[in-house]
């Protein structure tokens, strides 16, 4: 057959798999994978540089579906292409315990690169992607990085406000290896785009520094030409513009809104077929020529991993170390400077002063800060930024766009190679809490790094004042918030946060000053532990709370009350250990949690006759020093509601 027509046939067998996936599930998105199939098979038939018998090799060209809603395409290409994801995974498309879920699942040895489906999320964090392989290009040369970050990208994708941040960043860092293609169908859910999309978005993209085209996306050598010119471009990312129409092929079906997210119905699907010429039944039918089509097309891409293997092999010592060290790393154990007991120093000030020996330590760490980098402390080198001119330096300016960093940092870290952070204050989590979850939701190794942790930053106002940030992101799995009391428990984090890496650590670091206490590091990587002893009453802190509790403790004993104080710098961790290490540490005296902070599921520590002093309402512009005592966050005020709560 010649090439046209077995392109044309593999089009049609991915048009069919999604319609007959969707019909099997009895829901699903049949619109999309029928809208994209020729750019999907022109793609991967003629310009993908993968290797489907080893998905997750390095150096592989990275594609991300940000219109995750779509994933019929990503799994019909996958199969097709013959990545280990068999056809009975795709009739089993969106039932438990498949690996076809609803939305595409991370499952980089199957060859999904990500998890997407909230929209622009795949969009943004692409960018970050095609970020790390500039930077670990320039460090280990283009013998063994030398790979493209393509994308398809929906109308909501680019609604969505994280997509312009990321693409304002991709087109000042001149990303050429980014590749998005465009599905501009001119329909969504409620319907034509004409309703609530009507920007010149070639314009908006060539703006903000991208290279722009518009074709035909049912035309394969469109398509083939767009792409060719787009990676023939090397110094600024590519937008595909790719006019197309949704369901393309089911004659009613058609350009409606709803043949977005719905089966197409039996009967629209037999007259969809008949109408490409392909057999009605069976359903799941794929021709033994699509498969070898793709066979073939894989070729190149086998033959690429192959010669890469050989070029590591041969790479030299220096290269080969620095590639074993960012991809295998060891655990991490840092000295710090030395903090004296007594010493005051804000947490965010301890965490920059390990920044170097960290840098030095852990070659794949990475990161910056949304424009608040004097704040957050958060420096490798202060001579250094990453920009189109120094690939190699590793602090990122990300501009004041909260939402594009946490994106782009999950890019990074599930691009491989890379341990990376980003730091915000941490009121601004929420201006980055998709990103977060989705950081989670993937067990990726991103480190959030949030500093002003607490209404103790003053002046600066209830608007910068975190609340509910805390219980709130408790609540989220899989991510561990630690919050650590002083400059030695903030050293104990950072190791906690780097040698972790099936899931994101966030730390909170205070503004202000705290004292260095007689903490334990060992006591901190449990989560929670006696900080000092007593029988009386059990003090529970975190953060910059512990010392409050220290000098509470101080006055109760005074008063004859034996108090006991735990330091408790992570939940997540401190329920990981055994039941008998948490009553050990909490023991069978009443119990009082301290926490600036919204005392929202504290009873899970405290119990139910617990006492609970955190703040159930914002906070207030004023010096920290008179918030913590109209708040009652000072050993005196905590001392009085102590006695006050035992002799009630
Ligand atoms: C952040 C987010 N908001 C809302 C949705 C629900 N949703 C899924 S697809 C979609 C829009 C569909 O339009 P488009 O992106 O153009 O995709 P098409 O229908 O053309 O495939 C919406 C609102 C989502 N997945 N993510
Ligand atoms: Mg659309």
């Amino acid at each position: 057959m010649a090439k046209n027509g077995i392109e044309k046939l593999a089009v049609d067998t991915i048009k069919a798999l999604a319609m007959d996936a969707v019909q099997k599930a009895n829901s699903g998105h049949p619109g999309m994978p029928m809208g994209m199939a020729e750019i999907a098979v022109t793609l991967w038939g003629r310009f993908l540089k993968v290797d489907p018998a080893v998905p997750d090799w390095p150096d592989r060209d990275r594609f991300v579906l940000s219109n995750g809603h779509g994933s019929m395409l990503l799994y019909s290409m996958l199969h097709l292409c013959g990545f280990p994801l068999t056809m009975d995974e795709i009739r089993n498309f969106r039932q438990w315990g498949s690996h076809t879920a609803g939305h595409p699942e991370i499952d980089q040895k199957l060859g999904i690169e990500m998890t997407t489906g909230p929209l622009g999320q795949g969009f943004a964090t692409g960018v970050g992607m095609a970020i790390a392989e500039t930077h670990l290009r320039a460090r280990l040369g283009e013998d063994l990085v030398d790979h493209r970050t393509f994308g398809f990208v929906s109308d909501g994708d680019l609604m969505e406000g994280v997509s312009a941040e990321a693409a304002s960043l991709a087109g000042r860092f001149g990303l050429g290896k980014l590749i998005y293609l465009y599905d501009d169908n001119d329909i969504s859910i409620d319907g034509s785009t004409d309703i609530t999309f009507a920007e010149d978005v070639p314009k908006r993209f060539r703006a903000q520094g991208w290279h722009t085209q518009e074709i035909d996306g049912h035309d394969l050598e469109a398509i083939d030409e767009a792409l060719e010119a787009a990676i023939n471009l090397e110094d600024r990312p590519s937008l595909i513009i790719c006019h197309t129409h949704i369901a393309h092929g089911a004659p009613n079906a058609q350009d409606t809104a709803a043949s977005h997210g719905s089966p197409l119905g039996d009967e629209e699907v037999a007259l969809a077929k008949e109408a490409m010429g392909y057999p009605v039944q069976p359903t799941f039918h794929v021709a033994p020529e699509v498969y070898e089509f793709f066979e073939t097309a894989m070729a190149w891409g086998k033959e690429e991993r192959a010669t890469w293997a050989s070029r590591l092999e041969t790479a030299d010592e220096d290269k080969r170390a620095l590639w074993e060290s960012l991809h295998s790393p060891a655990p991490v154990e840092l000295k710090g400077p030395g903090f004296g007991v007594g010493e005051k120093m804000a947490t965010r000030s301890a965490s920059s002063k390990l920044f170097a020996e960290i840098a030095e330590q852990v070659p794949g760490f990475i990161g910056g800060s949304a424009d608040l980098v004097a704040s957050t402390k958060t420096v490798i080198d202060p001579k250094r930024r990453y920009s189109p001119s120094d690939r190699a330096a590793r602090d990122i300016p990300f501009g004041v766009r909260e939402h594009a960093m946490g994106c782009i940092t999950n890019g990074l870290a599930v691009h491989g190679g890379l341990k990376p952070y980003a730091a915000t204050f941490f009121v601004f989590s929420d201006y980055m809490r998709p990103a977060v979850r989705l950081s989670a939701l993937m067990s990726a190794p991103s480190v959030w790094v949030w500093t002003h942790d607490s209404v103790f930053l003053g002046e600066d106002g209830p608007t910068h004042q975190p609340i509910e940030h805390l219980p709130s992101l408790r609540a989220m799995p899989t991510l561990w918030m630690i919050r650590p009391a002083d400059a030695i428990e903030t050293l104990a984090a950072w190791e906690i946060a780097l040698d972790r890496h099936d899931g994101p650590v966030g730390l909170l670091l205070t503004r202000q000053d705290v004292p260095v206490l007689e903490t334990d590091p060992v006591g901190a990587k449990k989560g929670g532990y006696v900080l000092q002893d007593g029988d009386a009453v059990t003090l529970i802190a975190s953060g910059s709370e512990v010392h409050v509790a220290v000098d509470a403790a101080s006055i109760l004993e005074d008063q004859g009350i034996s108090t006991r104080v735990v330091s408790l710098p992570c939940w997540e961790l401190f329920f990981e250990q055994d039941e008998e290490y948490r009553s050990g540490v909490l023991g069978s005296a009443p119990r009082v949690a301290i926490e600036a902070a919204s005392p929202f599921g504290w009873e899970r520590i405290a119990g139910q006759d617990g006492l609970i002093l955190g703040i159930d309402h914002f906070g207030e512009s004023a010096p920290d020093t008179v918030i913590a005592e109209k708040l009652g966050f000072t050993g005196t005020a905590v001392a009085t509601r102590v006695r006050d709560h035992l002799s009630a």
